[in-house]
């Protein structure tokens, strides 16, 4: 019968074969418990240690523990052998290339509302107006009582207000209350300045109406501003604007603060002329509103009207992106869908 250093010996042999054949790690684990765990082969062999005599038990002793370290040092080589293996199959089953160049980041640029509040901006300021910045929280006294709208006077109703919970305190729904602060800034001295920003309105919002947009006033005041200084650069900028090819008209209307007061339409791009939705069927877009300001509105501004004179516009962005760009519904500009936003 062999001794049991022999049978120690060649459990280590049959250990280091079992070993070469484990695949995985999970494998390298089974083996460590079914020959070197609390309850493998060779804890199994070393309960017969107790039967040798006492002078035999060290020599078997040492013997085991020098297969023991032999065993863990080769399984140790294994695991890290086999990581090495797994971590690189995993790393190609990812298919990452590392040789491939990185993606772009993906890169910001204007909105197209902002984009085409910048043009307008551009042509008026190249003109001579100066930016006269202006809050977008109004009292109800500067959006509509200094404006000649008079307390609980239908044409109030041409703009729904949104309220705050502060009793005459509202969002403006246009930017024609800057025409009193600018006046109030420089009377008497001649002005032309615009004012961009945003508005609000309680609106249904439809293919051509959004609850908040942009718009720029203008407003010039001097002694002898006339209707001709208004239609001039009215035209001037729908020329520079839109190109010369493009037809513009004027319509009769009404504003409180403006006497005599007119519209400006552009032809409809998005449909040619020929009709369409965001037109209302008519072939042309209403891009502004404008006028000679009102006396009582010099007035309030604190000019006399009976030695200056001005004009004013107010001019909707959003309106003008979508002729420009070909937009065919307004909902687009806020919808936040950055493939609209790519495309402009
Ligand atoms: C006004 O807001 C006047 N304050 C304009 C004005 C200024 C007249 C100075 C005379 C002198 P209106 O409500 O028409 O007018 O709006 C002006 C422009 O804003 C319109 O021509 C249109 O281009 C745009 N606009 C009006 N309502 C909306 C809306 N809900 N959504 C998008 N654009 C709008």
């Amino acid at each position: 019968m062999s001794t049991l250093v022999e049978q120690l010996e060649a459990l280590g042999r049959e250990a280091t074969a079992a070993l070469a054949e484990a695949k995985t790690t999970p494998e390298t684990e089974a083996w460590y418990s079914e020959y070197l765990g609390r309850k493998g082969k060779m804890t199994g062999l070393l309960r017969g240690l107790g039967q040798l005599p006492a002078e035999e038990r060290p020599a078997v002793g040492k013997a085991a523990n020098e297969i023991k370290v032999a065993l863990e040092a080769v399984l140790q080589e294994r695991q890290a052998a086999l990581a090495q293996a797994e971590m690189e199959a995993a790393l190609a089953a990812e298919g990452i290339d590392v040789t491939m160049p990185g993606r772009r980041p993906q890169m910001g640029k204007l909105h197209p509302t902002n984009q085409t509040l910048r043009e307008a901006c551009t042509i008026l300021t190249h003109m001579g107006f100066q930016i006269f910045d202006s809050a977008e929280v109004e009292t109800d006294e500067l959006n509509f009582e200094l404006l000649n709208f008079p307390p609980d006077h239908p044409a109030r109703d041409m703009q729904d207000t949104f309220f705050t919970t502060k009793k005459d305190v509202i969002l403006r729904t246009h930017t024609s209350p800057g025409q009193i602060h600018a006046m109030r800034q420089y009377a008497p001295e001649p002005i032309r300045v615009i004012l961009p920003g945003k508005v609000y309105r309680k609106e249904d919002v439809t293919a051509r109406s959004e609850m908040m947009f942009y718009q720029i006033e203008g407003l010039a005041v001097g002694r002898n501003i006339t209707f001709s200084d208004l239609k001039g650069t009215l035209l001037n900028f729908a020329n520079q604007m839109y190109g010369d090819g493009r037809k513009s008209r004027f319509r009769k209307s009404y504003f409180p603060f403006t006497e005599p007061s007119v519209e400006v339409d552009v032809d409809c791009i998005l449909c040619g002329g020929k009709g369409c939705r965001v037109c209302k069927y008519s072939g042309w877009l209403e891009i502004l509103g404008a006028g000679m300001v009102h006396p009582i509105v010099l007035k309030n501004g604190g000019y006399d009207p009976t030695v200056y004179s001005g004009f004013a516009f107010g001019m909707g962005i959003e309106r003008q992106a979508m002729l420009k760009r070909g937009v065919d519904d307004i909902r687009y500009f806020y919808s936040n869908d950055v493939r609209f936003l790519e495309r402009l």
